[in-house]
This record gives structure tokens, C-alpha cells and sequence, in this order.
């Protein structure tokens, strides 16, 4: 049997480096799409070692060009549409741009496959932000949307365009409504790398301390190299479904920075209140964490809690990773591979 050929589009990002991985050691030909600008960013796929195996193609998600030139060019059979801009509060100054990225780049695909080929099969990283200002406290497929951002209403359209080229021409599409998920490999700007990359630069006294924002917003936060496996159950099934991915757990940022300290064994304690709040060592009184207003969004997203019941049932998982392990898991990698020059 001939080799499957899948093609990732956002192969540079978090989710793109760790679903390249799975999908070559499953024997998978993979065409990774990256932006020229970002030829030298590829520093996740040079860590798993797997740069030189991926066929690399230019594929901006704006430019329907490059986007049918790379289709027609290849027999693929499935595509993972990763890329985006997928930083919620970059979306609020460049709306624009993110609805055209992140909304519309879905549909320049799908309308790339229902014109050339409606048998590859599709699958759009949807997003539990498009539950914005939540309608259920346990959010499932059922759950009705309400996002607060440029980027999550980008997703939502995206969402809804998957749907209506299921129904409408009966493609093989499906959306993974996937909740926060995190790792080694999540974006500095993002806020758990932010913490851990902060605590060891702090640690290495190349830091002084970390502003954040709301430190009360509550995540269910994932384990990314986890979930990108559920990505490709999805598209293995009889039927094109959407899917839910979460732990079913809701943590706050600072239960999360609670979790880093204490894994770091560090002597700390929470001062002040609102945006004096602070996080001090008390080993030696210096503040590692303060509030800056800058970090705040103009709305916010509360409280996710994802209800994962249905790809427990149809994809036969169950989280393994609770937030315990994801900080370890971060924490030792940003040590291991901590270096000052990276500053
Ligand atoms: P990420 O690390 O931020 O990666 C985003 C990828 O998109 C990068 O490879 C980036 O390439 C690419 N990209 C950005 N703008 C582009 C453009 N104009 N044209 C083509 N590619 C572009 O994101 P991630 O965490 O891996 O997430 C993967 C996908 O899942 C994203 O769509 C995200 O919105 C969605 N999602 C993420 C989560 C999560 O918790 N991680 C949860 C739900 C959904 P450059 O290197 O060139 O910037
Ligand atoms: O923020 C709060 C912030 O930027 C999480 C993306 O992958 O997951 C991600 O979106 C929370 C928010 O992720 C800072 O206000 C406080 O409440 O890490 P984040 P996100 O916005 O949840 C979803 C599922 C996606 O789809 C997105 O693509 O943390 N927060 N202080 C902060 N956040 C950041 N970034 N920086 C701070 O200083």
C-alpha cells in the first residue's frame, strides 16, 4: 500500500511540530506549510529532529494561490489546518487580519478541496474560545458559542464554514473544538510558557520578575502532544463528527504559578490585592510576579470547563496528563534546555 500523505498547515507552531512527529512515525508523508518569513523559526521540528523528513511548500493562508498550487501539486489525503493567528489578544489589534487568517483561511481550503479534490479529508483546529462568555458550565459540541474576541468569532466562522461544506457538498471535514493545551513547545507569548520560561530565567538571574494580567481567568489546560493524536482519530473515523477535547478540569493562572513554585520548591507567598497583588520569595523578599493592567484584555474569558464525554466514547480516550504532570513536564524541559542566550 502506498504511503498516506498528510499536509499541515502551521507545521512551525506547538501543535504542527508535535502532530509532524506522530504522523511520520505512523509513515505518513508530511507537506509542512510555512510562511516564507518564517523560514528560520523551526526550532520545535529541529528539537524532535524531524526537519529534514517534512517537504516544506509556502503557503501564506491569505493567498489562494499558493494555497490551490500546493494542493493540485500533491495526491494528499488528509489536511490539518494548524495555522492561524492564534494570539487571542493580538486579535484585538489586528481583527482584520485574524478574521482573514484564522476565519477565512479555512475557507480558502475548503474551497480549494470541493473544487480539486472533495476526497481529502479535512480537519480545522477549532477552538474552546468560541464558548466565550460561557452558556453551560460544562461545555460540549452541543454548547452554544458567545466568543469575546476577534480571534475566537474568527474560529466560530471557521467552525460554521467546516459544517456547511459537510453538509452542503459532502466533504470530509471535521473540527476538533480542542480546549487550552500546552507543553515545551507553547509560544513564549502564551500564558504558562510565559510563567515557566519566567520562573527559570528568575532562577538563572537573567529576569527580575513576571507582570501578568488576570490572574483569575480559569483554564482547562491539556497536554498538546496528547491531544494531536486525537486530531488524527478523528479523521480515521466512519463519519466526519466534531469532537471535544478537554480534561474536564478548570485551574486558575495562579493555581498554575502555585503549581510551578511548589514543583521548584520555592518558599513564596501571595501579597496585596487587585492589581497590587504580588508573589514573593520569601527567602530573599524579592517579588517574582506582579500585576501589569497592560495584560489585560479588553473582555475576557472567565472560566473554560470542556466535556470531553463524546471522544471518550468515539475516539476511546481519556485525558492522562493533569496539571501536576503538565507543569513537570514544563518545567524540567524549560530547565533542561534553559540557556542565556535565548534571553
Ligand atoms: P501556534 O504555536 O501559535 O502556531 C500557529 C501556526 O500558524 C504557526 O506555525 C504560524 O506560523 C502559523 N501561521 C500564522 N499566521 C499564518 C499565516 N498568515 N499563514 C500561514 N500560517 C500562519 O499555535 P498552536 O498552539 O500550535 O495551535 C494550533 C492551532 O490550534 C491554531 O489554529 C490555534 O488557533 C488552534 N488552537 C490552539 C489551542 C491551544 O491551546 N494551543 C487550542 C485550540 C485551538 P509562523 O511560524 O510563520 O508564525
Ligand atoms: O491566556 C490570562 C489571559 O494567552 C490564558 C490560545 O492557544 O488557548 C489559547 O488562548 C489566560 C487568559 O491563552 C497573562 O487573560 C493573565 O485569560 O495563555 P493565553 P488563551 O487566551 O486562553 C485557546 C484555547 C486558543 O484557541 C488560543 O489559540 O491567561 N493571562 N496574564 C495572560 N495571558 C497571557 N498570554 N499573558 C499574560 O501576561
Amino acid at each position: 500500500m502506498s504511503k498516506k500523505t498528510a499536509l499541515i498547515t502551521g507545521i512551525s507552531g506547538q501543535d504542527g511540530a508535535y502532530l509532524a512527529d506522530f504522523l511520520l512515525k505512523k509513515k505518513y508523508k508530511v507537506i509542512g506549510c510555512d510562511r516564507r518569513s518564517a523560514r528560520n523559526n523551526n526550532w520545535r521540528l529541529i528539537r524532535l529532529g524531524i526537519q529534514d523528513k517534512i517537504i516544506f511548500e509556502e503557503m501564506e493562508l491569505g493567498e489562494i494561490l499558493q494555497i490551490q498550487r500546493v494542493i493540485k501539486k500533491y495526491k494528499i489525503s488528509e489536511i490539518y489546518n494548524l495555522g492561524a493567528q492564534s494570539f487571542v489578544a493580538t486579535s484585538f489589534n489586528s481583527p482584520i487580519y485574524t478574521a482573514d487568517i484564522t476565519g477565512l483561511g479555512a475557507l480558502r481550503i475548503l474551497d480549494t478541496i470541493r473544487t480539486t479534490n472533495p476526497k481529502v479529508k479535512f480537519y480545522q483546529a477549532s477552538s474552546s474560545e468560541m464558548y466565550g462568555d460561557v452558556l453551560e458550565n460544562n461545555q460540549n459540541e452541543k454548547t452554544p458559542f458567545n466568543p469575546r474576541s476577534p480571534y475566537a468569532i474568527a474560529k466560530a466562522c471557521a467552525h460554521y464554514f467546516v459544517k456547511n461544506y459537510r453538509d452542503s457538498y459532502n466533504l470530509f471535514a471535521v473540527s476538533g473544538i480542542l480546549f487550552n493545551h500546552e507543553s515545551p513547545f507553547r509560544g513564549e507569548e502564551f500564558v504558562t510558557r510565559k510563567i515557566t520560561l519566567g520562573l527559570t530565567k528568575i532562577i538563572h538571574g537573567d529576569q527580575d520578575c513576571i507582570e501578568l494580567g488576570n490572574l483569575y481567568a480559569k483554564r482547562d489546560w491539556g497536554y498538546a502532544k496528547e491531544y494531536v493524536e486525537l486530531m488524527w482519530k478523528m479523521m480515521q473515523q466512519k463519519k466526519a463528527e466534531d469532537y471535544v477535547i478537554s480534561t474536564g478540569k478548570s485551574y486558575s493562572i495562579k493555581s498554575f504559578i502555585n503549581e510551578c513554585v511548589k514543583y521548584l520548591k520555592l518558599k513564596t507567598k501571595w501579597v496585596g490585592k487587585g492589581v497590587n497583588e504580588k508573589l514573593v520569595n520569601t527567602k530573599n523578599n524579592k517579588i517574582l510576579i506582579k500585576i501589569n493592567k497592560k495584560f489585560f484584555r479588553p473582555a475576557e474569558v472567565n472560566f473554560l470547563k470542556g466535556d470531553h464525554k463524546k471522544a471518550k466514547k468515539h475516539l476511546n480516550w481519556k485525558p492522562k496528563t493533569n496539571l501536576k504532570k503538565l507543569v513537570k513536564i514544563m518545567m524540567d524541559e524549560e530547565i533542561a534546555y534553559y540557556s542565556p542566550l535565548n534571553k
